[in-house]
């Protein structure tokens, strides 16, 4: 049961659930073009079983179960995001009528349900023809997204409750192209760095585009670990300070204060893209809003080799399935602190957390008691932050549904709803139940 009632929260705060695109689709439907996941996917040792996205939870065809979904359960607000692919194949160019469409009947489907839409125009699945040409390390890669702007807000604009550019700047940068744990699988502080900054480039471009079409609630996206030294010492302090460096401070130091971290620009800046600087004004323009999305928090210890000289350690708390530890507080001292340090007088919301967990169908039910520990524990901590008037005004559950979890392909299981990927059946699980219990009151 959950323990939170809506009455708990301020008057105008929402309740949503948030999905992506690649995750749930089926990116074989409906003429979309290749993108770099499928060429991920498709190379030996990227991707648990070598899964990708091409059926997925088949919610191209399933739309209208899974928006009913929503509305059951009671959400006020819905966080979907566009494929590039889907929309416009080659990535320039040729828009392929039927994936707009798409993207028009969601938008129309959740208003006729009272659900407020809330885009993301890019949720990871680059198309394949711009990842030939160099993908984010590629500056032109901000005119390419700003002419997608252009052709998906023109469309739906005029009906989504919100929008961003760009979802978990951290992921594409630093996941695909100096872990290489995510399409398109570099390992490159050169193409990172490049990365890093024309991710927010892009962003930047992208808000200028929906500005100009007269479009209001625009916000950004991010992903934010709170990250802690192993120990009391100084070589643990600094290699903390690195993490948090380039994990969270330089994308909120772009978006917020038009400038990225002197500290950690000591070692980035040989591998940064000339002239960088001179974009900031337009990275840093004015948002509305500030999305954070938060899952656990990481323990830093300092390691030899190359910079960034830090490795990760395990944290001795309860972990998710994906081994990730629980760590509810740092929500809270997250949402503190990009109140305080950064957004000042915009409103936040928490846009993404959740938890994967072994979740099975066992009598046509799914038990899925860590989950609902889980919403209750960082339920409080968002009450906590409202409570000290930090303007929080909404909660997005990753996810709606069980979906591809990217490099760990269809195993770990986030979502609310439990998906057969065989039979593409959806079951609710006891955290959906719990949580239609308090919206639909
Ligand atoms: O599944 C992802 C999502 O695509 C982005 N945020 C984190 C989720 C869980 O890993």
């Amino acid at each position: 049961m959950l323990e939170l009632k809506r009455g708990d929260f301020p008057r105008d705060f929402l309740f949503g659930a948030s999905t992506s695109s690649y995750q749930i689709e089926g990116h074989s439907f409906g003429g979309a073009g290749p993108t770099h996941w499928d060429t991920f996917a498709a190379t030996p040792g990227n991707v648990v079983g070598g899964q990708n996205g091409a059926i997925a939870c088949d919610h191209y065809n399933r739309m209208d179960e899974d928006l009913d979904l929503l509305k059951d359960g009671g959400f006020d607000v819905y966080r979907f995001s566009t494929s590039w692919a889907r929309v416009m194949p080659e990535g320039r160019g040729r828009v392929n009528a039927e994936g707009l469409d798409f993207y028009d009947r969601l938008v129309d489907g959740l208003l006729e349900r009272g659900i407020k839409p809330a885009a993301t125009l890019y949720h990871w699945e680059l198309p394949a023809a711009l990842a030939d040409l160099g993908g984010w390390s590629n500056r032109d890669i901000a005119s390419w997204f700003a002419e997608f702007t252009q052709v998906v807000m023109e469309r739906i604009g005029d009906r989504v409750w919100s929008a961003a550019p760009i979802n978990e700047f951290f992921c594409v940068a630093w996941m695909g192209h100096f872990l290489g744990h995510h399409a398109p699988g570099l390992r490159d502080v050169r193409a990172t760095a490049r990365a890093m900054h024309h991710v927010l480039l892009a962003h930047g471009r992208s808000i200028e585009v929906m500005r100009g079409l007269g479009m209001e609630n625009l916000g950004a996206v991010c992903n934010l670990e709170y990250t802690v030294p192993v120990d009391g010492s100084d070589a643990a302090a600094r290699a903390a300070r690195t993490y948090d460096g380039f994990y969270n401070r330089f994308y909120l130091g772009g978006l917020f204060n038009r400038a990225y971290p002197a500290d950690l620009m000591e070692d980035l800046d040989p591998h940064m893209p000339e002239g960088y600087r001179d974009d900031m004004d337009l990275i840093g323009q004015k948002l509305d809003w500030c999305g954070i999305n938060y899952y656990t928090r990481k323990i830093v210890a300092p390691a030899g080799g190359p910079w960034p000289h830090l490795e990760t350690v395990d944290g001795p708390l309860g972990k998710t399935q994906l081994g990730w530890e629980i760590y509810p507080d740092g929500l809270y001292h997250l949402l503190k602190r990009v109140h305080d340090g950064y957004t000042r007088d915009i409103p936040l919301y928490v846009t993404e957390n959740g938890m994967a967990n072994d979740d099975r169908v066992s009598n046509g039910a799914v038990d899925d008691k860590a989950r609902i520990d889980y919403l209750n524990a960082h339920l409080a901590r968002v009450k906590r932050a409202c409570d000290e008037k930090i303007p929080v005004k909404g909660y997005f559950t990753w996810s709606l549904l069980d979906n591809y979890e990217w490099n760990e392909g269809y195993d770990p299981r986030f979502g609310i709803v439990h998906v057969d990927f065989k039979s593409l059946k959806r079951t609710p699980k006891a955290s959906y139940h719990a949580l239609a219990k308090v919206l639909r009151t």
